[in-house]
C-alpha cells in the first residue's frame, strides 16, 4: 500500500502552530520553559558532591536570609506528608529528597523556592550541608562480593546489593548444545553507561489552583496519562485525585527515553505548588540533566556462541550483570526486568538459547534504558552482532556469507525464536544483499586485502539487526499495571474538518503530520483539514505514551481503526442520503457512490454535514469515533548496515569512510520523516560507538558530567549517511507499518565496532568495547607492535 505524502508537509511535525497563544515565544513551538505564568516561583536543587554519604545537617539560614528566597525544602519536610520516597517504574523505591543519606553524586539533597530563577540558584549555593562520607561502591561486580557495603540500608531485610535474578530460555538444551558443539566462541562485552543529550533538558511548571482544587502540570514527559495516574496513586492521600490532575506535555525538545521516568524535581515542584498555591517552575540545567537523570545501557555481558564446523549457529548463552545505580528505576514493562533483552538471538535461527541477567545496586543515578532503545534491544543487538562477527572470523568465513547462512529465512515467518518471541515478518537476506550491492562489498574486500599488504588498516563491519517495537500486546506488557494499548479519538466537524487526539506524545518525531496522513488516507479528508493533538490529559484519550517506537505500531493503528469506524457510519449516512442500500455503495478515498452510477455520490464532507443536519432517524447524530488499540503482536523492523572504516596508525583515530543503511519498517507513512528518523538514529548510534560514555572514578565522581568530557559528535565528525530501504509489511498492523524511531540507533554501533575489529583482526585483536576512542585503539596498536 502506498500512503500519500503531500509534498507541502514537512518532517518537522509543527505544521499547526498556536501563533495566537500569548505564551508562544520562540516561533518553533511552546516548550515548558517558554511558559510564563503570573506570580510564578522558581525551584532550584541542592545536589550532593558525594556519591555516598550520611547527611548530618542542613543549614538553610544563610539561604533564607537572601531576599526573594521563600523556602528551603528538605527530605524532613516531605517526610511529614510521606512524600520523601516514591515508587519507581520497576516497583522499586527511590528518594525524592533524602532524610538519612545520599546514594550518588549529584543526587537531590534539598530544594530552594524563590521568586526569581537566579535568586533560587543563589539560595542553592547558600545552603550549607554537612556530610559524613560512606564507602562507595562503583563496580557492580565488586558490589556483589561478600563484604561489600550494603547500599540500600532503607530496606530492612536487604543484606546485599543484588536486586533480582532473571533468566529465560532452555538452559538444559543450551548447555547440551554447547557440550556437543565443535566450535564455540566466548567474549566479555561491556556496553557502557550513556545519556541522552536532548536539546531541551527536563522540567515542569506545577500550578495548583486552590479555588477549584485542580493541579495542572506542564511537564517534559513522553507519557502524560501514565504520569497522571502515578501522581494520583502517590499523592491521593494528600488530596490529589485523578480528575483534579491535568498533565500537559507541550512541545518537547527531544525525549529519547529520558523523559519517561518521574524525577524528584517534578514531585518537589508539585509539592511546592500545592503548599504555596502558586505556579512553580523547575528546569534542569545541562549538567544536572547529564549527571542525575535516567541513564542507558551499563550492561556487563559474557556471551557465548556455538556452531558447527561449516558455520551453522546452534546455540547462544549469555550472562549479564546490569548496573542499575542505587534504585531499579528502569522504564521497562513490569513483566520483564531486563526488558526485551531476550530478543538477543537477533536475526539468526538458533535451536537453543539461554540468557541470565542479574540486577545490581551501585552508587550511581537510578534508571535504565533511556537512549533510543526499545527496552534493552540495543544491548541485545550489539551482543549478537559482535558475536556473529567473532564467530565468522574465528572459523574464517566472510561475515556476510556467515550471516546469509544463518538468517531466519523469509518462508519461516511468522517465526518463533528460541527465546519465545514471534517475529511477524522479515527478509533479512534481502536487506543485506541490497546493502552489499550499494556499498560494493566485493570490491571493498579486494581493496582491504591490497591495503593490508601495504600495512594500512581498513575494516568492513556489518550489522544485520532485528528490532522489536510497538508494545503491547497488553497481555504481556504493562507499566505499573497499566496495560500497553494506545488510543485515538477522531471528531469530524459539520464542515468536514477534523480534530484527532492521540494517547501518545511526540517529542520531535513528527507524529502530528503522519497521524494526519493516516486519517487522510482512511477517510479521504485533506491532511490540512485535520488537526492532530497529543499530550493533554484533559482532552486526549488515555494512552501509554511515546517510547519504544510504539506510536505508529499502536496509536497509529488506533487512528486507522477509529477512522474506519467513522467510515462505516459515513456509509450508513451516505446510503440514507443517496437512497441506496449500503451494500450498493462503493468507497473511493473521499466519497461514496452508487455501484454502476458513479454520478450519484456523496463526499465525506457532504456526509459530515448531514451527520449534524440530516442524519437518518434512529441513528445518533455526529461523526466521531474512539479506538483503543491493543496490538496482537509487536512489530519487528530490521535492517542491514555496512560500515567502512580507516584507522590512523599514528593516532588510533577511527574514520568512518562510508556507512550504508538499508532499513525495513514495513509500509512507510511519511518517507521524509522516516529518512529523518534514520539519519538522526544513525548519528545516535555513531555517538556511543566512538564518543559517548559516562563513567565514575573510585569515589563515585562522575566522569562525563558535562559536555566538556561527554563528547557528542557534531556535524563535523558525523559521516554522510547513505540510506535505502526494503519493504516487508507487518501482517498484523492495519497499515502494514512497523515502528522505525529507534532502529538506526539500535543497529549502528555494532556495524562500527565490527568494522574496527575487522581492521585489526589480523593483528590478534578480537574485541574492542565501545566507545572506541583514539586512545583505546592507539594503545591496542602499540600492544600489538604496530608502529606509525
Ligand atoms: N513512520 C512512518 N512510517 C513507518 C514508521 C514510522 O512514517 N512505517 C513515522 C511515524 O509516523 C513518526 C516517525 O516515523 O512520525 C516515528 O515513528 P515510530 O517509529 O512509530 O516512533 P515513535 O513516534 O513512537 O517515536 C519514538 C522513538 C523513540 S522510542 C525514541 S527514543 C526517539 C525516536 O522516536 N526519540 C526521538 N526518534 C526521535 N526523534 C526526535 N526528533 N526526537 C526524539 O526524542
Ligand atoms: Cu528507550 S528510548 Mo525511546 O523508547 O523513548
Amino acid at each position: 500500500m502506498a500512503l500519500r505524502t503531500p509534498p507541502e508537509i514537512g518532517g518537522m511535525g509543527h505544521s499547526v502552530k498556536r501563533k495566537e497563544d500569548p505564551r508562544f515565544i520562540r516561533g518553533k513551538g511552546t516548550y515548558v520553559d517558554d511558559i510564563q505564568l503570573p506570580g510564578m516561583l522558581y525551584l532550584d536543587i541542592v545536589r550532593s558532591p558525594y556519591a555516598h554519604a550520611k547527611i548530618k545537617s542542613i543549614d538553610a539560614s544563610k539561604a533564607l536570609a537572601i531576599p526573594g528566597v521563600l523556602a528551603v525544602i528538605t527530605g524532613q519536610d516531605l517526610a511529614k506528608y510521606n512524600l520523601h520516597w516514591m515508587p519507581t517504574l520497576m516497583s522499586d523505591t527511590q528518594m525524592v529528597l533524602p532524610v538519612e543519606k545520599v546514594m550518588y553524586q549529584a543526587q537531590e539533597v534539598a530544594a530552594v523556592l524563590a521568586t526569581e530563577r537566579y535568586i533560587a540558584a543563589d539560595g542553592t549555593a547558600a545552603v550549607a550541608v554537612e556530610y559524613e562520607p560512606l564507602p562507595v561502591v562503583v563496580d557492580p561486580k565488586k558490589a556483589l562480593e561478600p563484604g561489600a557495603p550494603v547500599l540500600r540500608t532503607d530496606k530492612k531485610d536487604k543484606k546485599d546489593n543484588h536486586i533480582w535474578h532473571w533468566e529465560w530460555g532452555d538452559r538444559t538444551a543450551t548447555d547440551r548444545a554447547f557440550e556437543e558443539a565443535p566450535v564455540t566462541v566466548e567474549q566479555d562485552i561491556y556496553i557502557p553507561r550513556i545519556h541522552v543529550a536532548s536539546i531541551e533538558t527536563c522540567g515542569c511548571i506545577a500550578n495548583f489552583d486552590k479555588v477549584n482544587g485542580k493541579l495542572t502540570v506542564w511537564m517534559t514527559t513522553q507519557a502524560p496519562h501514565a504520569i497522571r495516574t502515578v501522581f494520583a496513586l502517590v499523592a491521593g492521600h494528600v488530596g490529589l485525585a485523578e480528575h483534579k490532575i491535568r498533565i500537559i506535555s507541550p512541545d518537547i525538545g527531544g525525549g529519547f527515553g529520558g523523559k519517561v521516568p518521574v524525577y524528584p524535581g517534578y514531585v518537589i515542584a508539585v509539592a511546592a505548588s500545592v503548599l504555596t498555591g502558586k505556579p512553580v517552575k523547575w528546569m534542569e540545567d545541562r549538567m544536572e540533566h547529564l549527571q542525575a537523570d535516567s541513564f542507558a545501557r551499563d550492561y556487563h555481558i559474557t556471551a557465548e556462541l556455538a556452531a558447527t564446523k561449516d558455520g551453522t549457529l546452534t546455540a547462544l548463552r549469555i550472562k549479564t550483570i546490569a548496573d542499575h545505580g542505587y534504585a531499579d528505576a528502569a522504564a521497562n514493562p513490569s513483566k520483564f526486568p531486563a526488558g526485551l533483552f531476550h530478543i538477543c538471538t537477533g536475526s539468526y535461527d538458533f535451536k537453543a538459547a539461554h540468557v541470565e541477567v542479574d540486577g545490581v545496586y551501585t552508587n550511581k543515578p537510578p534508571g535504565g534504558i533511556a537512549y533510543r532503545c526499545s527496552f534493552r534491544v540495543t544491548e541485545a543487538v550489539h551482543t549478537i552482532e559482535r558475536m556473529a562477527d567473532l564467530m565468522a572470523h574465528q572459523i574464517g568465513m566472510d561475515p556476510a556469507e556467515f550471516r546469509l547462512k544463518n538468517f531466519v529465512k523469509p518462508e519461516q515467518f511468522p517465526y518463533k525464536s528460541a527465546l519465545g518471541w514471534e517475529y511477524d515478518s522479515g527478509n533479512y537476506a534481502g536487506a543485506l544483499h541490497k546493502a552489499m550491492d550499494k556499498i560494493g562489498y566485493a570490491e571493498l574486500r579486494r581493496e582491504q586485502a591490497e591495503k593490508r599488504k601495504k600495512g594500512e588498516l581498513m575494516g568492513i563491519g556489518i550489522s544485520s539487526f532485528t528490532e522489536i517495537v510497538g508494545a503491547g500486546p497488553s497481555k504481556h506488557f504493562d507499566i505499573l499495571g497499566l496495560k500497553m494499548f494506545d488510543s485515538a479519538e477522531i471528531r469530524i466537524h459539520p464542515t468536514g474538518k477534523a480534530i484527532a487526539r492521540f494517547g501518545t506524545r511526540s517529542q520531535g518525531q513528527g507524529n502530528e503530520t503522519s497521524y494526519a496522513q493516516i486519517i487522510a488516507e482512511e477517510l479521504g479528508i485533506p491532511v490540512a483539514d485535520i488537526q492532530v493533538e497529543e499530550g493533554d490529559t484533559d482532552t486526549a484519550p488515555y494512552g501509554l505514551g511515546t517510547y519504544a517506537s510504539r506510536s505508529t505500531p499502536v496509536a497509529g493503528a488506533a487512528g486507522a481503526m477509529a477512522a474506519r469506524k467513522i467510515r462505516d457510519k459515513a456509509r450508513r449516512i451516505a446510503a440514507h442520503l443517496l437512497e441506496a442500500a449500503e451494500e450498493d455503495l462503493v468507497w473511493e478515498p473521499g466519497k461514496f457512490s452508487v455501484k454502476g452510477a458513479p454520478n450519484r455520490s456523496k463526499t465525506i464532507q457532504d456526509i459530515a454535514f448531514a451527520a449534524y443536519t440530516n442524519h437518518p432517524q434512529g441513528m445518533e447524530a455526529g461523526l466521531e469515533a474512539v479506538s483503543y488499540y491493543d496490538p496482537p503482536n509487536l512489530t519487528y523492523p530490521f535492517g542491514s548496515y555496512i560500515c567502512v572504516v580507516d584507522i590512523d596508525k599514528g593516532t588510533g583515530e577511527v574514520k568512518v569512510r562510508r556507512f550504508v543503511a538499508v532499513d525495513d519498517c514495513g509500509n512507510i507513512i511519511n518517507p521524509m520523516i522516516v529518512e529523518g528518523q534514520i539519519h538522526g538514529g544513525l548519528t545516535m548510534g555513531f555517538a556511543p560507538a566512538l564518543f559517548e560514555e559516562i563513567s565514575y572514578d573510585e569515589q563515585g565522581n562522575v566522569q562525563g558530567g558535562s559536555f566538556i568530557d561527554y563528547l557528542l559528535p557534531t556535524a563535523v565528525e558525523t559521516p554522510k549517511w547513505e540510506t535505502d530501504k526494503t519493504t516487508t509489511p507487518s501482517p498484523h498492523h492495519p497499515l502494514g507499518a512497523k515502528g522505525v524511531g529507534e532502529s538506526a540507533t539500535v543497529g549502528a554501533p555494532a556495524a562500527i565496532a565490527n568494522a574496527v575489529v575487522d581492521a585489526l583482526w589480523h593483528l590478534g585483536v578480537r574485541h574492542v568495547d565501545i566507545p572506541i576512542t583514539p586512545h583505546k585503539v592507539w594503545k591496542l596498536l602499540r600492544e600489538k607492535g604496530v608502529s606509525e
